[in-house]
């Protein structure tokens, strides 16, 4: 972390995206018809959704446009005057920074925006409209009721660089996944948190700026099982891209679903608690079967080498810096012969990563 560095920005937590959809009609079936979440706001232009739990106007905007991508990526600071902080912060950073005004999205108050020095168009704000939380709205909760949303995940090509980035920032790591010294210690990923959980971004080591995923959470596993079933009955089967499973990182149940453009999104819930100051950090070794789904199932390629575009300021498509350090999907899929289920000369497994 360089110290020279003015304060940086009091981050809450990840709040909302903004991707870029080619047919709002197609997308609408998906996440208002499939996923149920409620609309608050549409016209020809935009979508404005949010989950049961949600107060804030919006957790997820998808804009109609020519080419699928993520345009902003928007975390909530602690109060309006983070935002003055966090221009400060980035103007020292070095990174393109613009102030925007109330309502330059829909029911966000005054912003900050950036290119992040990963690449990513990143917001921050604090002011937004608040409007109707549906906790207790049971009469319109489906089978697979969404109760918020949980993180972003993108694709970058130095992880070490950009956990380095994060951790100026003012995020912790709860889990990363790492090669052994015989693969010079390289970072694959690290999942980082500001709200009590196990992550706000994941860092995924790839060819990037890339969005890998954006992540709800539900309740209850029966809610994710519920969306398959849902995707079944429509014989959309092939919108599940991986899982129902267990998540090795993070304990969470998972499932990743591909909307109409092809963007991931994540159902996840069952995580946990990592709001003490002592929360340690646990660092899976890439070749432990079980990092990534606990019960073994192995990863489809498409999940590690597939990502949403992302743009810049201006709109548009961010240029791609080539990952250097080995990928985690060449060094695991059927490549090596290194993995394994028991760390070797173990009996039982019952051993998880490595806790500091
Ligand atoms: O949210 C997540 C993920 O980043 O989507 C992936 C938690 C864990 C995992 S992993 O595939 O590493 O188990
Ligand atoms: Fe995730």
């Amino acid at each position: 972390m360089n110290s020279s560095l003015p304060t940086p920005p009091d981050v809450l937590r990840c709040a909302y995206a903004e991707l870029i959809v080619t047919d709002l009609v197609k997308s609408r079936e998906f996440y208002v018809d499939v996923l149920g979440l409620v609309v608050t706001h549409e016209d020809d232009d935009a979508i404005y959704l949010r989950a049961f739990e949600e107060y804030l106007h919006h957790s997820l905007v998808l804009r109609k446009g020519a080419e699928a991508a993520m345009s902003v990526m928007a975390y909530r600071v602690r109060s309006a005057a983070e935002l003055d902080v966090a221009e400060t912060y980035y103007r020292a950073l070095g990174v393109r920074v613009e102030r925007v005004p109330a309502g330059h999205t829909r029911g966000i108050g005054e912003a900050v925006r950036i290119e992040d020095p990963l690449g990513f168009p990143v917001e921050f704000f604090y002011e937004a409209e608040h409007v109707e939380r549906f906790t207790r709205r049971y009469d319109v909760h489906g089978a697979g009721a969404i109760s918020r949303l949980d993180h972003f995940n993108v694709v970058t090509p130095d992880v070490g660089a950009a956990r380095e980035y994060y951790e100026g920032l003012g995020f912790k790591v709860s889990e990363d996944i790492r090669g052994g010294e015989d693969d010079d210690n390289t970072v694959y990923a690290a999942w980082m948190y500001r709200k009590p959980t196990v992550h706000d971004v994941a860092l995924t080591g790839g060819d990037g700026p890339r969005m890998h995923h954006i992540a709800f959470a539900t309740h209850e596993r029966t809610q994710i099982l519920h969306l398959c079933d849902h995707l079944g009955a429509l014989r959309q089967s092939d919108q599940i891209e991986r899982g129902p499973g267990r998540h090795g990182v993070s304990n969470a149940f998972y499932l990743y679903l591909l909307d109409p453009d092809g963007h991931r999104i994540e159902i996840y819930t069952h995580d946990y608690y990592t709001g003490d100051p002592d929360n340690p950090t646990l660092t899976w070794d890439v070749h432990d079967n079980q990092r990534r789904d606990w019960w073994g199932s192995p990863v489809v390629p498409s999940w590690y080498s597939e990502a949403s575009k992302v743009l810049d300021l201006d709109g548009n498509v961010r240029d791609l810096t080539l990952r250097q350090e080995s990928r985690e999907a060449d060094v695991t899929i059927g490549a090596d012969g290194f993995s394994y289920t028991r760390e070797p000369g173990e009996e039982k497994g019952f051993k998880v990563g490595t806790q500091v």
